[in-house]
């Protein structure tokens, strides 16, 4: 019987767990304090979703999963530096992350900021040194990470998202903010996943997973308003402010059917189920 998307997404947290804190060997940085604080934020949590896609893309494709892992650590790692600067009080300033104390809360908002910063670096480090892929194929993935995650995509997202409480913004541009604060990573990831199985940017199979990667990482974040409006929140700028809890689930459905329908030529059921698992989860 074919694994359960549970169980393989399980199998890849630990897996993962395992890689990202070989990223971290004692000594591997010089004040203990910056090394604990960064293997606190990133490690014992998390769904894994990015390098699970990432990961998975590439085996699909017929590449080798040791020349994904690298890249894919570089993904978990930029996302899990955004989130401890994500928690910080000078932007969303909440207590609890991942089930435990989110980093500030753990080491203070100094180390906390520092690990962020620390983090993000070394994940250009890790993807730069893949010992697996071609120089070339290194500087292809960083230009695809800085791209995704820098000032024209996630930060960019973020950036919009300080819009004061107070002030609405069109639905239009709220779609644009996810698209570059939560979208961009996830596309990233499917990027990546093929660069590591050798498909360039002109193959027919890489614009798919993009599109794939589009339309879910958008459904993932109408979900994420839905999931926060359950739980009391009631912020403006959100999918919930925008229409009612059924129209949005409606919509998060349609972009989860769009991304499938993209990919379902080249798909063995488990990005199908990945989507599907997504739109459902419950945290
Ligand atoms: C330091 C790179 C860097 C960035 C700072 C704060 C910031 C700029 C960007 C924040 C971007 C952000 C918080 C996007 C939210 C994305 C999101 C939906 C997070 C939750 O993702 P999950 O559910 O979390 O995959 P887990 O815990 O499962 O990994």
């Amino acid at each position: 019987m074919p694994k359960s998307i549970k169980d393989q997404l399980l199998e890849n947290s630990i897996l993962m767990e395992r890689e990202l804190s070989n990223c971290y060997p004692t000594n591997s940085c010089a004040h203990n304090g910056l090394l604990e604080a960064q293997r606190y934020g990133l490690l014992g949590g998390g769904k894994r979703i990015r390098s699970f896609l990432l990961l998975h893309i590439t085996k699909m494709l017929g590449g080798n999963v040791d020349a994904a892992i690298p890249y894919a650590c570089a993904i978990e790692m930029i996302h899990a530096s955004s989130l401890i600067h994500d928690d910080m009080p000078c932007m969303d300033n909440d207590d609890m992350r991942r089930g435990k104390a989110s980093t500030h809360k753990a080491y203070g908002e100094t180390l906390a900021l520092l690990a962020g910063d620390a983090m993000l670096i070394k994940a250009f480090e890790v993807a730069i040194n893949n010992p697996h892929c071609s120089s070339a194929t290194n500087s292809r993935a960083v230009k695809i990470l800085t791209q995704c995650a820098g000032d024209m995509g996630m930060l960019a997202g973020q950036a919009l998202d300080t819009v004061p409480s107070t002030d609405n913004i069109s639905l239009e541009d709220l779609i644009k903010l996810h698209q570059l604060k939560t979208g961009q990573l996830i596309s990233a990831s499917a990027q990546l996943g093929c660069l590591a199985a050798g498909i360039d940017d002109q193959d027919e199979k890489y614009k798919a997973l993009i599109k794939y990667a589009q339309n879910v990482g958008l459904a993932f974040q109408i979900i994420d308003d839905i999931l926060d409006y359950n739980e009391g929140k009631r912020e403006l700028n959100t999918f919930t402010s925008f229409m009612s809890l059924d129209e949005a689930t409606r919509y998060a459905i349609n972009l989860t059917e769009m991304g499938i329908d993209a990919i379902s030529s080249i798909d063995d059921g488990t990005l199908k189920s990945l989507a599907e698992y997504l739109i459902k989860r419950e945290y």
